[in-house]
């Protein structure tokens, strides 16, 4: 099988990235890695847009087929490989582990997305700093929230094996130092990004991505 990932360095495209490093540490199937550069506008290529028609990453092409949206590539990939257990087994774990993750890709994300890129909302700059500090608050309730699920998790986020949710962890709590949370203000989160950062399949996107996990400065 042919497997290739669109990806951009930080953004949430880590999760499948970090997921398809552990895919090929555990069953040697390969990927090949393609860089998208967000801040260049590669995104918007007639050649990227026939990838993803929406202009974001991730997206993931196999056997020449394109497939979009971070939570379907990454059931996909559970499903084709799920001796690797990226997702739980048991369909009722399994269920409510696709409920967090969903959660995080459909409110936790776009919070960010608000804080990021306030532009994409709002025309003045008073309405767009005023998105900016509701989305900011906004986005620690939901980093206070992941917290409190994993006082849960041991030692993974869905238990014995690492998981797509540990690697969105990791992305939305790194987000968070470029919205002024200092990830030290949320220790449990924090240490448990550290282990994962540490994890060889998350260690290995890391350095392809050339991550900093720290991005917090104190203004
Ligand atoms: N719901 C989408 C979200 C994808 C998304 O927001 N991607 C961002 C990076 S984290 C992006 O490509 N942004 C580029 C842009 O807005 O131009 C998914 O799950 O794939």
């Amino acid at each position: 099988m042919n497997i290739e990932l669109f990806f951009a360095p930080g953004a949430c495209s880590f999760v499948p990235h970090a997921g398809l490093e552990l895919i090929r540490q555990a069953t040697g199937q390969e990927f090949s890695p393609h860089m998208v550069k967000l801040h260049k506008g590669e995104q918007r290529t007639p050649e990227y847009l026939a990838v993803n028609p929406e202009g974001l990453v991730p997206a993931l092409k196999v056997d020449g087929k394109p497939l979009t949206q971070i939570v379907a590539i990454c059931t996909w990939l559970d499903r084709e490989f799920p001796q690797v257990g990226l997702l739980p087994t048991d369909s009722w774990a399994r269920a409510q582990a696709v409920s967090r993750f969903a959660w995080m890709n459909n409110t936790a994300h776009p919070t960010f997305t608000h804080v990021f890129m306030p532009h994409k909302f709002a025309e003045t700059e008073a309405a767009q700093a005023e998105i900016k500090r509701v989305n900011v608050e906004l986005f620690r309730q939901h980093l206070d929230r992941i917290q409190n699920w994993l006082a849960h998790a041991s030692p993974w986020f869905c238990g014995e094996r690492i998981s797509f949710l540990d690697f969105y962890t990791l992305t939305l709590l790194r987000w968070g130092g470029f919205a002024g949370i200092d990830p030290e203000s949320l220790p449990a989160l924090w240490a448990h990004v550290q282990k994962v950062a540490e994890h060889p399949a998350a260690a290995a996107a890391i350095e392809r991505e050339r991550l900093q996990l720290n991005v917090y400065k104190k203004d």
